[in-house]
């Protein structure tokens, strides 16, 4: 139900009084979604002995240290907000990973009730509304119907930088949740890193959400530097269409994608993700 450090919130239903626990040696590798196997150390308390098979794995990692997000979400929710200034890449980053763990993604575009700022971002997001990842337009604080047929049956997880509304999501489509929320810095464009733990949040029958605290950066150093493109929506298609085979998209002549790019700023930003992640990727061992 809950992840925050070593420590670990589980239930044996979803609505059921949780317990609080530790897991078994130093291991971390149980997160908020996981169905367990625990034991009673007190009345209220508990040590987790293992972790079942999952059906999905949300994570990001760096060269040193992997950081489980969810386990077992059918779906993820990226939440962007005009206000602070979202993160193209970062946002890029949670679909790449949501596509490599095979989990479907939609964006919640949330804060329309900003006017103008919120209409430039809808356009910005048109694009990857075309590649098929549903952007959804609303605001937290206003209404969030748009959103409920979104989480029928699903167990989705709200993921996103600091700021974005992800809490306040959470309050609105459950009045009881009192998750905290804070105001952002208009002086450093940012928001306060409010939420700490990953918290699931039962909904109506058969469907949860999981609130997340907010995210910095998005490593995905466990993908292979020749294997991204897959994750890569528009660009998949042309993967061994460019003239040379170890092709890197760079600056190599014939290559399938930069011609595909050229003259579409969007697609050529893409491109520059796909590049970067790549470099980052060779550069550091795994
Ligand atoms: N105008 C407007 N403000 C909103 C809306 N949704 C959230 N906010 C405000 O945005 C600020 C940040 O909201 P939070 O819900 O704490 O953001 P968060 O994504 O959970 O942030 P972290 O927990 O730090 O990751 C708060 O001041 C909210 O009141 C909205 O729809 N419109
Ligand atoms: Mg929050
Ligand atoms: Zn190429």
């Amino acid at each position: 139900m809950a992840a925050f450090g070593r420590h670990y919130e589980i239930a044996p239903t979803l609505t059921a009084q949780p317990l609080s626990c530790m897991r078994r040696g130093k291991r971390q590798d149980v997160t908020c979604g996981d169905r367990v196997s625990y034991c009673h150390t007190g009345p209220d308390q508990g040590v987790i002995e293992s972790v079942h098979p999952r059906t999905s794995l949300l994570y990001r990692a760096d060269a040193h240290r992997e950081k489980l997000l969810a386990a077992n979400v059918t779906q993820v929710l990226v939440v962007v907000a005009p206000e602070p200034t979202y993160h193209d890449e970062l946002l890029s980053r949670c679909l790449i990973a949501a596509e490599a763990a095979g989990i479907p993604a939609a964006i919640v575009l949330n804060k329309s009730d900003l006017g103008l700022v919120a209409e430039e971002a809808a356009q910005a997001l048109g694009y990857y509304d075309a590649l098929g990842y549903p952007v959804i337009q609303l605001s937290a604080l206003q209404n969030v119907t748009p959103l409920q047929p979104v989480l029928d049956r699903q167990l989705s997880i709200l993921v996103g930088q600091s700021g974005m509304g992800k809490s306040t999501l959470i309050n609105a489509l459950k009045p009881n949740a009192a998750a905290r929320t804070a105001a952002i810095s208009r002086v450093l464009d940012s928001g306060k890193h409010t939420t700490t733990a990953t918290r699931c949040y039962p909904l109506q029958e058969g469907s949860a959400l999981i609130d997340s605290p907010g995210l910095q950066g998005f490593g995905l150093a466990y993908l292979g530097a020749h294997t991204l493109i897959r994750y890569f929506r528009e660009f998949s298609a042309l993967e061994g269409q460019c003239r040379f085979s170890d092709c890197r998209h760079l600056h190599e002549p014939g290559c399938a994608l930069k011609q595909w790019a050229e003259g579409h700023p969007r697609r050529e930003l893409r491109l520059r993700y796909l590049t970067t992640l790549q470099q980052e990727n060779s550069r550091q061992r795994y």
